[in-house]
């Protein structure tokens, strides 16, 4: 049976239940105390945008976690707003994870809780992962929760206008390719290649993913010695943001992390008049970002979002599922929603009423396309989660239930994986991955 075909009832509903209690394992298995690691063995540790998918899942079992693990995440926000993009488990070892928390040395710098961290950031998409939780399941206490999470939302919003708005035109821009969440996407090959290094950097450490997941399923050792000689010099600066633009070697403006700001501003507007503060100021900085984003990532001749190279100032010229991302925001132009539509549709993301596969993370037609690389064309349930809430934002119901329809084919078929290759749909990375798992449960609650 394919996707999108309908199952006898009692067939369906057994293969729900069946589906369900395999999200709901992945999800107990991966909690730690306060929080969901992402993957046992790969992230040992809390990852920030994880989190807030994590919240989504736990929101229809247990909305109490939902609330802890955003808790918990904020926690270890720093004294200028920014929210880390690892969150260090004290007690698990230095070397579970590379880079750990020696290399980051973050609790020597000023400002920062005494847990240790990364120094990065990741796409802000905790506003609206805090807003669609509450609204899967409200109650007092959740209010009271939201009410608690209010002004550290605004303060991580504050950080990324006040801080990292080095192109000076109203979007955020991203020193490193984690902080993107899509680490090695062909988006950042032409930024990144302008960072000098050499592989032999990497031979001090000791790389550990490829312990747990194949060699060639992850970036390569030239990416990481250009991830590890990025954070070193950003180090090196005490992870301050001023003169970004005179001494950091990668400065992006990426459109999913702009969208997910712009997303959150409107989130934000939600979640103030439900608390009863003022919703009107978030909404305008919504709006402003949306334009922002328009002017200066979309290109009028590819009909999609790019992101911009700042140390450039072109835009660069790979066309990944990023550029759909923009969907999330409630004010896109009609103009721009219909070229996303169309570029989706398009051979190079299959987008369709009735689909077989997922959006793959890259263009399938591109010559750079490696079904099993990472973020260079296999599929991913977040970015499909993503975008689908797009498409229902923007009123394109049979769209959402194709995606939806493929991507829980996906899982029923392959499991709770961290992604999954783009044709076959066998599962990839990680095979117990929390948000897989807790956006497969949302998409059940729904369809
Ligand atoms: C670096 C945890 C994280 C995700 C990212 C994903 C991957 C880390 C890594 O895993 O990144 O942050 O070690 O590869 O790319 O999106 O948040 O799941």
């Amino acid at each position: 049976m394919g996707p999108g075909d309908t199952p006898p009832a009692d067939t369906a509903a057994g293969e729900r239940a069946a589906l369900v209690a395999v999200a709901r394992a992945t999800l107990d298995g991966n909690w730690e105390h306060d929080h969901t690691v992402p993957s046992r063995t790969l992230y040992p540790h809390q990852w920030s945008w994880d989190s807030a998918f994590s919240a989504i899942g736990w929101a229809h079992l247990r909305p109490e976690r939902a609330w802890a693990e955003l808790t918990s995440l904020f926690d270890a926000q720093w004294r200028d707003g920014r929210v880390p993009h690892i969150v260090f488990n004290p007690v698990v070892a230095d070397d579970a994870y590379f880079p750990g928390p020696a290399f980051w040395a973050t609790t020597s710098v000023a400002g920062t809780p005494r847990t240790a961290t990364s120094g990065l950031v990741q796409p802000p998409v905790h506003a609206l992962a805090a807003w669609h939780a509450y609204r899967r399941a409200p109650s007092e206490p959740a209010r009271a929760a939201l009410g608690r999470l209010y002004p550290r939302l605004v303060a991580q919003q504050h950080y990324l206008s006040e801080h990292r708005d080095v192109g000076g035109a109203g979007l955020a821009s991203i020193v490193h390719p984690w902080e993107s969440g899509l680490d090695n996407s062909p988006a950042w090959d032409e930024p990144l290649a302008a960072v000098p290094t050499e592989e032999a950097v990497l031979r001090a450490y000791r790389r550990r993913d490829i312990v747990h997941a194949a060699a060639a399923h992850r970036p390569t050792d030239l990416d990481y010695a250009r991830y590890v000689a990025i954070v070193t010099a950003y180090r090196a600066a005490g992870y301050r943001d001023e003169q970004l633009a005179d001494r950091h070697p990668f400065l992006v403006e990426c459109p999913l992390f702009n969208a997910a700001m712009g997303a959150a501003e409107s989130a934000l507007a939600h979640i103030a008049r439900e608390i009863g503060a003022d919703p009107g100021p978030h909404r305008q900085r919504a709006a402003a970002i949306t334009t922002a984003l328009v002017d200066r990532l979309y290109d009028p001749t590819t009909g999609t979002f790019h992101a911009r190279d700042l140390r450039t100032g072109r835009l660069t010229r790979a066309r990944t599922v990023l550029g759909l991302t923009p969907l999330i925001l409630p004010d896109l132009p009609t103009a721009q929603v219909e070229a996303i539509l169309v570029e989706a549709g398009s051979p190079r993301f299959g987008l369709a009423d009735r689909m077989t596969r997922p959006l793959p993370s890259h263009d399938r037609t591109a010559v750079d396309f490696e079904p099993l690389r990472y973020w260079r064309g296999p599929s991913w349930m977040n970015i499909n989660w993503l975008v689908r809430y797009g498409l229902l934002a923007h009123g394109h119901p049979r769209l959402a239930a194709g995606l939806g329809a493929s991507m829980i084919e996906l899982a029923a078929t392959a499991g709770c994986h961290e992604y999954f290759h783009p044709d076959t749909g066998a599962g990839l990375g990680s095979p117990a991955f929390s948000w897989t798992a807790a956006l497969l449960l949302d998409l059940l609650a729904e369809m």
